[in-house]
């Protein structure tokens, strides 16, 4: 079991619409370490870096428009496989199709504004983490209350 850590951007939607308590609450629950945590408005260039995949797409444009609109909410989390445990907890990508329980089954229809972001894979992670922090940004700390969190 790999302890992994994920970036996660509560996205201007999230933060428009007064849930981000609600989603960090529910991250923290679950049990995952948030080793950082910051506000920024994402930039035309910062969304470019971070969807590079996705830039030559026909939805890029609404995506740069969306993420660029108003602030977000960028965090790593750590934890035992956080990266899966991150994404299964997110829903797919578009909300009617999101099974309750999830956050973006839980709280939207729109596959463009779906809440939350997080790492696809350790590659990934890899790529983001870095983009978004610097290194003395990310806090290591023990977690005291050992055995209730794997
Ligand atoms: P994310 O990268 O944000 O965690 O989301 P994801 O993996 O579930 O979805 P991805 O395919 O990577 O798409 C990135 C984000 O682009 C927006 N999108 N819009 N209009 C469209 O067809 C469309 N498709 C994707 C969403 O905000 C999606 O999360
Ligand atoms: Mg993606």
């Amino acid at each position: 079991m790999a302890n992994e850590r994920s970036l996660i951007l509560f996205k201007p939607d999230a933060v428009q619409r007064r849930l981000c308590g609600e989603l960090l609450s529910r991250i923290e629950k679950r049990g995952l370490k948030i080793v950082g945590l910051k506000m920024l408005m994402v930039t035309k260039e910062l969304s470019a870096q971070h969807y590079a995949e996705h830039v030559e797409k026909p939805f890029y444009p609404l995506l740069e428009e969306f993420i660029t609109s108003g602030p977000v909410v960028a965090l790593v989390v750590e934890g035992p496989e956080a990266i899966s445990v991150m994404r299964t907890m997110m829903g797919s990508t578009n909300g009617r199709e999101s099974d309750l329980g999830t956050i973006r089954g839980d709280f939207g229809l729109s596959r463009q504004m779906n809440l939350i972001h997080g790492s696809d894979g350790p590659e990934a992670a890899a790529r983001e983490i870095p983009i978004y922090f610097r290194p003395e940004e990310l806090i290591e700390y023990e977690t005291t209350l050992a055995g209730w969190v794997c």
